[in-house]
């Protein structure tokens, strides 16, 4: 007889040792808490710090799971050794804020092409499995009116400096699949909201706004669509790709989220028992897409993903309420944040 033995195993067989870059951004540290409660795997944070990031999003992780390197993803001799020491790098490193393409093209080439040359480079040195995070944005915009949602054969026509620089990496990324046999994966996913994001976005920003006594800013008519899915689900969602998807393959991640952003305002302003036209018109993003919106049927059909963040109005309570409790941490960032938009008349 065969004696049954209860043995605990790893949920990451081939990818326990992780390389996270950008893992104290919004979304990367997301990532790392994610890595950490669902998979024994050890996680190593590349990231240089910049006005963007945020140690404490990963100071409550265990020293002995997790831990910071910080530097350049554009610097290879930082990235060699870590890529050599991992079984898959997880690549969220970017600037990340449209506004600021605009205003400065410049660390977007240098972080999101050069870096991502750099990490390929790497990758295919040391023959390590790579996930690329990009976003839905390389597409370019659909009109208000269009029954159709991007997908992955959407044609790119990116608009931005930073969503042309996001275009440019996923094609990196694609050749270095087909010219020298990468392990790779892309995901492309829609707009994210949560804990932790950086008060110059979005929805951050409106709450602090509120929060503040002041009115929420909407750009140009307000009706824009952007389709929100919250952190946890796109962390996820990498993760499924990470472990199953197809190398060489791009997924499109998104949680049938589509909503204006004057409905966005009017939700927070209802949160907080404001009145719902209670909101400052100021003047539009050049450039400004019109609406983005994600069909995922592939990562759910292929990967059997879910998302479990379906209700937006509990989600953005949950994150109202978080950035309640966390004054502390997004206080000292606002005077210079809302000084940078007033310059540029948002
Ligand atoms: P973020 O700006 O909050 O974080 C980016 C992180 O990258 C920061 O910690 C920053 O310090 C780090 N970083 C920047 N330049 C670096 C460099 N040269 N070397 C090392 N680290 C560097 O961004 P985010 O919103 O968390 O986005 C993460 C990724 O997800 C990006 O690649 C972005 O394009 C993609 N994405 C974001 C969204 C969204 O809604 N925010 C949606 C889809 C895809
Ligand atoms: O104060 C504002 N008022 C306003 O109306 C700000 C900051 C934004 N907006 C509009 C512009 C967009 O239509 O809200 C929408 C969302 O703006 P952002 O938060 O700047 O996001 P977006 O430009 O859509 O890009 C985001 O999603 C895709 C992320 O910043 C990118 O990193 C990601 O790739």
């Amino acid at each position: 007889m065969i004696p049954f033995t209860c043995v605990r195993l790893p949920r990451l067989s081939l990818v326990n040792r992780i390389l996270v870059t950008g893992g104290a951004g919004f979304i990367g540290s997301n990532f790392v808490h994610h890595v950490v409660a669902t998979t024994d795997a050890e996680v190593t944070v590349l990231d240089k710090l910049t006005y963007a990031s945020s140690e404490e999003s990963l100071a409550a992780l265990p020293s002995d799971r997790v831990r910071l390197v910080v530097g350049d993803i554009a610097d290879f001799d930082t990235v060699d050794p870590l890529v050599a020491a991992v079984d898959a790098v997880v690549h969220y490193a970017a600037e990340s804020h449209n506004d600021n393409s605009l205003s400065d093209p410049a660390p977007f080439i240098k972080t999101n092409l050069v870096g991502t040359f750099t990490l390929l480079e790497a990758a295919r040195k040391h023959d390590v499995r790579f996930h690329h995070v990009s976003t839905d944005e390389v597409y370019g915009d659909l009109e208000l009116d269009d029954p159709k949602r991007f997908t992955e054969d959407t044609p790119y026509q990116p608009s931005s400096p930073y969503s042309a620089s996001k275009a440019g990496s996923d094609h990196l990324v694609r050749a270095w699949v087909r010219s020298f046999g990468v392990r790779a994966t892309i995901s492309n996913c829609s707009n994210n909201y949560g804990p932790w994001q950086h008060i110059e976005k979005f929805i951050p920003r409106q709450i602090t706004e509120v929060i503040e006594g002041r009115r929420p800013r909407l750009y140009g008519d307000g009706l824009n669509v952007r389709d929100w899915i919250h952190t946890e689900d796109h962390s996820s969602a990498v993760m499924a790709i990470l472990e199953r998807g197809r190398i060489g393959e791009t997924y499109l991640i998104g949680a049938d989220g589509e909503l204006s952003n004057v409905e966005v305002v009017k939700a927070i302003l209802r949160h907080f028992g404001r009145p719902e036209d209670d909101i400052e018109w100021v003047t539009d993003r050049a450039g400004h897409d019109r609406r983005y919106a994600i069909e995922s049927g592939k990562l759910r059909t292929e990967l059997g993903w879910q998302p479990k963040f379906q209700d937006f109005d509990k989600g953005l309570a949950d994150t109202i309420a978080w950035y309640q409790a966390n004054e502390a941490w997004w206080r000292p960032l606002k005077a210079e944040t809302e000084a940078k938009y007033a310059a540029k008349g948002h």
